[in-house]
């Protein structure tokens, strides 16, 4: 029986030791990214960002005319004060983004 050489013998475990490690970088639980691709298009402005006067509440005027809350005021109105409370936006804002989160 031959005798291997200690040095291809260590390199034969360096190399076995790579290939496991080289295993191991594969994700196993990756946490979803931060950045989701698909909402980069569509930003959606934060409530404070909507309350350009700073008075507290999203009034018509305030929500651009691109964005889809002009449409939908009305219906998250929901006490008809013609301007959306930080509640009344969070209703919005969550439901919103209900089926996104995990
Ligand atoms: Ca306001």
């Amino acid at each position: 029986m031959r005798k291997i050489p200690a040095t291809l013998f260590a390199s034969a475990i360096a190399l076995a030791f790579a290939a496991s490690a080289n295993a191991q970088t594969t994700p196993v639980g990756e946490p979803q990214p931060v950045m989701d691709p698909t909402q980069t298009t569509t930003v959606q402005p934060t409530f404070d960002e909507l309350d350009v006067n700073k008075d507290g509440t999203i009034s018509q005027s305030e929500i651009p005319a691109e964005h889809e809350l002009n449409t939908l005021f009305a219906s998250y109105d929901a006490d008809q004060s013609e301007s959306l409370s930080r509640t009344e936006f969070d209703s919005y804002a969550t439901g919103d983004q209900e089926e996104e989160a995990e």
